[in-house]
């Protein structure tokens, strides 16, 4: 080979070499539209899509009205004050300390609200927190810096890493490798930082359970287009669970600071339909070595 052609040599071999590594990566977004993302400069929810959301979602609307007729209510009056009883206006004040009507209507008016407030919340909060029977259970362990997930039914469990982070041969930077993983997963670079190697799948419309753990430091498993948030604390094992109501793809990242790659660790769930989920169980029992339940009852049969 001629020395001259040896940079060309070189950038084939590299640029082979990405396309490579960027095969290793499925399209595991396929068709799916992205629903449960944040958007830049974004101050709304992400649209609800479980019957939690749409609940937490109507709660602070609501509690949004009460919290804005009292700041003008408190506003209104300091107004009052302001101009009324100035010290120019009213250079001699009374001097009188109590007026009991008063007393009593700002002891019962707050009083009144928390009642009415706790009459709505309440309940949303008996829905979070009473976990149905689920359909499907699932297992997440936060780890630094990265998601486990089991499917204790099938036995077996995989690894959720970000796609960009060294377990996937980047360095948490949006480089054009990257870039092509990303794009070879079915994302484009909007979804860095979001988007993970594999996904938590799960069937539309179903009793989905998770139980939260965590392997090492406290982490925190959210996905906000479901409502839910749960700290996954080391020896313990708490429950949250959700029904999502639309195929998609949705996103949610680590919680609660775990330490220097805490931001690296998103959390991507794949919502399917059922012949899908099923589908994708067999590959992931095929490929993670798990089983089906009627097998582990044939095996006891035997
Ligand atoms: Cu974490």
């Amino acid at each position: 080979m001629r020395l001259s052609r040896l940079p060309v040599a070189a950038a084939a071999w590299f640029f082979a070499a990405i396309a490579a590594h960027a095969q290793d990566t499925d399209n595991i977004r396929g068709d799916l539209p992205i629903i449960g993302a944040p958007k830049p400069a974004g101050i709304d929810f992400q649209p609800a899509s479980s019957d939690i959301a749409h609940d937490l979602q109507w709660l602070d609307g609501m509690v949004l009205i009460i919290i804005t007729a009292i700041t003008l209510l408190v506003i209104g009056l300091l107004g009052v004050v302001l101009v009324r009883y100035n010290h120019r206006r009213n250079p001699t004040p009374r001097t009188f300390t109590h007026n009991t009507p008063v007393e009593i209507t700002w002891t019962i008016g707050p009083i009144v609200i928390l009642i009415f407030i706790g009459a709505f919340s309440l309940p949303v909060l008996f829905e979070e927190q009473t976990i149905p029977e689920g359909d499907i259970t699932i297992k997440t362990t936060g780890f630094q810096w990265y998601w486990n997930y089991e499917y204790p039914d099938y036995e077996f469990n995989f690894d959720s890493y970000m796609i960009g982070s060294p377990a996937t041969g980047g360095d948490y930077r949006l480089t054009p490798e990257v870039v092509l993983q990303l794009q070879q997963a079915g994302y484009t670079e909007d979804e860095f930082r979001l988007a993970t190697d594999t996904a938590m799948v799960v069937p539309v419309g179903k009793n989905i359970v998770v139980q939260v753990t965590g392997a090492d430091v406290i982490h925190s498993w959210t996905i906000p287009a479901f409502g839910v948030k749960q700290d996954g604390v080391p020896g313990r094992l708490a429950e949250l669970w959700f029904n999502a109501e639309e195929e998609g793809i949705y996103f949610g990242q680590c919680s609660e600071l775990c330490g220097i790659a805490h931001a690296f660790m998103p959390i991507t769930v794949k919502v399917v339909s059922e012949a899908e989920y099923e589908a994708w169980l067999d590959r992931a029992i095929e490929e993670y070595g798990g089983t089906r339940p009627e097998a582990q009852t044939a095996a006891l049969v035997e």
